[in-house]
């Protein structure tokens, strides 16, 4: 198959990471926005348990869309700017979410909590032995990460879906990458870049005091 066919490869995905970080670490969001719907492409290969959770994030997804193509455009090309601008004309709720329009800031903090969680996962994965289970890595991964900003009902409806989650070996296999050894390989190359934008969002939004967006 073509590289460019290779619409659900996680490799492609997981560089397009790599492209968003400029020489002077700063976050484009139009890459970022672009590894996430490569994201929600393989997500959506998982079956239809999955489909509340991909369609918060395509909900999200296009909130920062509709920004990159609205009048204030110039100001959501970085992240950096995105939190500059919002937070000079005092876009964001600090206390009461939806009192004033759905943020870019409050956005894409859930977005960056869902990027530690995939960080995990895939570490999770990388690491693992042959017969480990997907849905225990994807568990304690996510009760290790974004189940801490999650109501009762979501965890569970997110709990049932794990299980869902087909065997370590198959999953590699999903990701289109060749074999299991390169598709390890590759999370390997791959997660230091998403590791990297992760930590430079985190100490972007620590700064401003934007963690906890309700
Ligand atoms: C391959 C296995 C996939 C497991 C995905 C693990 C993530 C579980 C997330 C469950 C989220 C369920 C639906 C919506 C939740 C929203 O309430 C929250 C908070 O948003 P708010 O309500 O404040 O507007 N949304 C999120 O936390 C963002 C979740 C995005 C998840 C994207 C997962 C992408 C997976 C890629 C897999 C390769």
């Amino acid at each position: 198959m073509a590289d460019g066919d290779d619409v659900n490869g996680l490799r492609k995905v997981l560089v397009t990471f790599k492209s968003c970080l400029t020489d002077n670490q700063e976050v484009l969001m139009d890459p970022y926005l672009e590894g996430w719907k490569g994201l929600v492409r393989f997500l959506n290969t998982m079956g239809a348990m999955f489909s509340f959770i991909s369609k918060d994030a395509v909900a999200k997804i296009q909130i920062m869309e509709n920004f990159r193509s609205g009048e204030q455009k110039e100001n959501y090309i970085t992240l950096q700017s995105m939190v500059g601008y919002e937070l000079s004309n005092s876009l964001v709720d600090f206390t009461q979410p939806y009192s004033c329009p759905t943020s870019g800031c409050r956005t894409i903090l859930r977005l960056h909590r869902a990027l530690h969680w995939l960080q995990l996962f895939l570490e999770g994965l990388r690491t693992s032995d042959a017969d480990s289970r997907t849905s225990v890595l994807c568990t304690d991964s996510y009760n290790a990460s974004l189940a801490n900003y999650h109501p009762w009902i979501i965890r569970k409806a997110a709990s049932m879906a794990f299980y869902t989650l087909p065997t370590r070996d198959t999953f590699l296999k999903n990701m289109n990458v060749g074999t299991n050894e390169e598709a390890v390989a590759m999370l390997g190359e791959a997660l230091p870049h998403i590791s990297q934008v992760y930590e430079v969002t985190e100490s972007l939004y620590a700064q401003h005091k934007l963690l906890d967006l309700p």
